[in-house]
């Protein structure tokens, strides 16, 4: 019984899900992209706006008062369910993107000709851009760990690219594209032994599975609100304190100083030094309910639940004949990239958009892939918690009406 989820109840709680699209019940199989938002998300960015609407960290009265100590209670929240030591490692962005930008950003002054650094094949672009700027500012050598055919990663491969000169690793947990499961363990160990810093991106990770930051001993962790039931606009930075005590600011501004005065500014503490400018205060808070809603469903339950939807999805889509699975990793997220010989992406996914069902086409950010499989892109069905086998029958004969349309 453990496993088992209340799958009406969980629907309830999302109110979009009972929404139409083109005339037929809504099919969301684009979670990678973003997640739909519970009701305990939506209402708490409705209360903050009508109940105590106010700026953070400054004000002395009430309203402020009240702001700042939900905006804290979120920060500790997010600290507590990735088992942060301290909530100053705690860092509120405004996505991924912005916290994988803050750490490369940093590094600028940490690099200098010589140095290496190693990112992996398996990449969403915000996971190799940022990097690549920043090797194009100090000099460093950016090194790439080789994917295989299943879109796994090639880890003995990367254990021959870690030298005295690594400096940084970079990696996701989940790949966006094809829901591989990357051995991050591995990978920060070896890193370590070798002195270099490591930066897992666990975007994709988030919404599937609770990630120890101790355990793990990663350097850094970053994660986007909008992926696990969140609002957009906010996201999170972990880092271990010795290396947020050592990077320089991102960006200069109010409440991330000390003392200002022309001659000299000195800059707050952690977490605040990384934090400049007024945050995403409802964001923030709004995040804090959204891991209190996916912990009280369980990450054991979502995991197991998502894994069957994914098996018999899986199972439905290699019956239909042309079809090919990109991403065949056994660890997996419940995500399906695959194509139709002989037909392009886009035009079953528009297809079945007709037919009320929601999937990404395309390279999804990760072109890499694309391109070592050399096609132009796949259709991507990512499944959550709150999917049902019955949706994944209507997408699967959406499928198969869309292939006779375009043979
Ligand atoms: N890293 C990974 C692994 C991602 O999947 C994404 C977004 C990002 C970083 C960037 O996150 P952001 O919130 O800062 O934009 N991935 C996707 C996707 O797969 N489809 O749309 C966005």
């Amino acid at each position: 019984m453990s496993h088992q989820i209340d799958i009406e109840k969980i629907r309830a709680d999302f109110p979009i899900l009972s929404r139409k699209v083109n005339g037929h019940p809504l099919v969301y199989f684009d979670n990678a992209a973003t997640s739909q938002t519970p009701k305990a998300v939506i209402y708490a960015i409705v209360e903050y706006y009508e109940g105590y609407n106010a700026n953070i960290h400054r004000g002395v009265h009430s309203l402020s008062q009240e702001a700042t100590d939900a905006y804290e209670e979120a920060r500790e929240t997010i600290r507590a369910h990735f088992n942060a030591e301290k909530k100053e490692e705690i860092i509120f962005t405004s996505g991924t993107t912005h916290g994988i930008n803050l750490v490369a950003n940093g590094f600028a002054s940490e690099l200098k000709v010589g140095d290496e650094v190693i990112v992996s094949a398996l990449e969403h672009h915000s996971n190799i851009v940022p990097w690549q700027m920043l090797c194009e500012k100090t000099g460093a050598t950016l090194k790439v760990i080789p994917m295989t055919e299943s879109g796994e990663l090639n880890l003995d491969a990367y254990e021959e690219l870690l030298s005295e000169h690594t400096k940084l690793v970079f990696v996701n947990h989940v790949s966006n594209a094809l829901g591989t499961v990357n051995d991050i363990e591995r990978i920060i160990t070896k890193a370590h032994q070798k002195g270099a810093a490591v930066l897992i991106d666990g975007a994709q990770a988030a919404p599937h599975i609770k990630a120890d930051v101790q355990a793990l001993d990663v350097d850094f962790y970053v994660v986007s609100g909008h992926k696990m039931c969140g609002p957009t606009g906010v996201g999170v930075l972990y880092g271990k304190e010795e290396w947020l005590t050592k990077l320089p600011p991102y960006q200069g501004g109010g409440e991330m100083i000390d003392q200002v005065t022309f001659e000299k500014t000195t800059y707050a503490g952690l977490p605040h030094k990384f934090e400049a400018g007024t945050p995403n205060i409802c964001g923030g808070i709004a995040l804090g309910k959204a891991i209190d809603y996916l912990n009280a469903i369980g990450f054991e339950t979502i995991a197991a639940y998502e894994h069957e939807l994914l098996t018999y999805a899986t199972e439905q889509l290699l019956e239909i004949e042309g079809v090919k699975i990109y991403g065949t990793s056994k660890e997996k997220t419940a995500v399906i990239s695959f194509n139709i010989e002989g037909i392009h992406p886009y035009d079953i996914g528009t297809i079945i958009d007709k037919l009320g069902i929601a999937v990404r086409t395309g390279h999804h950010c990760a072109q890499p892939i694309m391109d070592y499989y050399k096609i132009p892109g796949t259709v991507r069905a990512s499944f959550s918690f709150y999917n049902t086998k019955e949706e994944i029958d209507a997408f699967i004969q959406a499928v198969k009406r869309a292939k006779v349309m375009l043979s």
